[in-house]
């Protein structure tokens, strides 16, 4: 990873000859609960951003005015190489991350002293106080830095595109293997275990998300990782799943009819959900804003239900009486990077919509070339929302409650491409196929 651009792009944003330092924890190793078991190492996404480092217990110190990258190398012993292989020497440390200066972690009190920053910049309380514990003279501020990288972290580098490319065509061939291989009476762990074995075989081994594979009712459970249930003929099976390529993450969904043939409510339900994603992506472009989709997208859903005689009478008034957030209760899509729910959807000064449903938007602001985004409108038949709903005065008047209550097992829908935002439109990393005609064909 071109660090050293990202670190350029991080300077810009401070004055010249600005003073202060930043300093930047990397992860440790994590372990489960008190066992000496250990989890898979991840490093912290903004540590990796700046430094390029991938290896657990590292620190760095950024000097703002002379720009010099120190890089801080835990010190491994003997035991450590009987563990864990060989200890890297030095020389391959600097050749691989190319910091201007490279120390052992016990320095850096001394380096900090000797840069002798004004103030020091770093993420959270917790480094904040690491550093004041180190000296009582350093000056912390926590809020400067975060802001900062989260600003250079939108807009994404020609590299760091090229790694979400690249995500993307493993996950496009990930998806298409799962889809090929799906038949009523399989479990749902063993459509993850497909999954999970064309990512692997493709190189890519951190997933960058605990994967959903819902199958019945369970598509209608946002969140649903148990992912062992057996799937039925005549059940939605719903796959969000991706995996990262150097840290960037693809993060697709796909729901498809287990037996390979849309029912008639479905092809109908899973048609609208369609019709709103691919409008959205047809609107997506410089100057857009993300809650401004969003809406939009709950127009066709509603327009869509009602076509159909889930929901009655005036769009509009449905529109205010948010009657969309019954079927479609997530926000439209988020920001996509290092981080599957990448930062930077709330500037400053933005605040959350107070509405249901928009209420769980991820991003509220225009949208630039050089952002990556997802776009992922559902469909969902979930009773803890349309029970109650059938129960107020206020909702039931917009409800068919014969035609609701025969799909409260229906399950959900959802559908999932990544965005990329160019100069005109975007550019779409998705082409797992989508279209119920592409779908029973690859199936059937
Ligand atoms: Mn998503």
């Amino acid at each position: 990873m071109s660090s050293n651009v990202h670190r350029e792009k991080l300077f810009s944003l401070f004055e010249e000859n600005q003073e202060g330092a930043i300093y930047l924890k990397g992860a440790e190793t994590m372990y489960r609960y008190g066992t000496d078991y250990e989890f898979p190492f991840r490093q912290e996404s903004n540590f990796w951003y700046l430094t390029g480092v991938n290896e657990a217990d590292y620190h760095a110190v950024i000097d703002i005015k002379s720009g010099e990258f120190h890089l801080f190398a835990p010190k491994r012993d003997a035991q450590y190489a009987v563990w864990h292989g060989r200890i890297k020497p030095k020389d391959e440390i600097r050749e691989l991350y190319q910091p201007d200066h490279l120390h052992d972690d016990n320095k850096l009190l001394t380096v900090l002293k000797n840069i002798s920053p004004s103030v020091i910049y770093c993420l959270d309380e917790e480094q904040a106080e690491f550093l004041e514990a180190l000296s009582r003279d350093f000056k912390v501020d926590t809020e400067t830095l975060s802001d900062a990288i989260t600003y250079c972290r939108c807009i994404k580098t020609a590299q760091e595109l090229d790694f979400m490319r690249e995500a993307a065509r493993v996950n496009n061939l990930a998806h298409l293997e799962v889809m090929k291989s799906l038949k009523p009476g399989m479990y749902e762990y063993e459509t993850k275990a497909i999954f999970d074995y064309h990512q692997q075989k493709h190189g890519l081994l951190q997933p960058a998300y605990t994967g959903i594979h819902a199958a019945g009712v369970n598509s209608a459970i946002l969140h649903y990782t148990e992912n062992n249930q057996r799937i039925n003929k005549g059940d939605l099976y719903l796959i969000d799943a991706g995996y990262e390529f150097k840290g960037y993450a693809s993060d697709f969904t796909r729901t498809y009819p287990a037996s390979g043939r849309f029912s008639g409510d479905q092809a109908a339900i899973y048609q609208i959900v369609l019709n709103a994603l691919n409008k959205t992506i047809e609107a997506v472009t410089p100057g857009v804003k993300m809650e401004e989709l969003h809406l939009a997208a709950c127009r066709i859903i509603l327009h869509g239900l009602k076509e159909i005689g889930l929901v009655k009478g005036d769009i509009e008034e449905m529109m205010k009486n948010n009657i969309f957030a019954l079927f479609f209760p997530h926000g439209l899509g988020h920001f996509l990077g290092l981080d599957t729910h990448d930062v930077g959807g709330y500037p400053k000064g933005v605040e959350r919509i107070d509405r249901p449903g928009i209420q769980y938007l991820r991003v509220r602001r225009e949208l630039m070339p050089g952002m990556a985004i997802t776009v992922e409108p559902g469909i969902y038949f979930i009773p803890a929302l349309l029970k109650p709903a059938l129960e107020d005065p206020e909702k039931v008047r917009y409800l068919n409650t014969e035609k609701v209550e025969k799909l409260l097992d229906f399950g959900g829908i959802r559908i999932e491409d990544n965005l990329i935002i160019t100069e005109n439109g975007s550019e779409n990393l998705t082409n797992v196929p989508k279209e119920i005609r592409e779908i029973e064909e690859v199936m059937g």
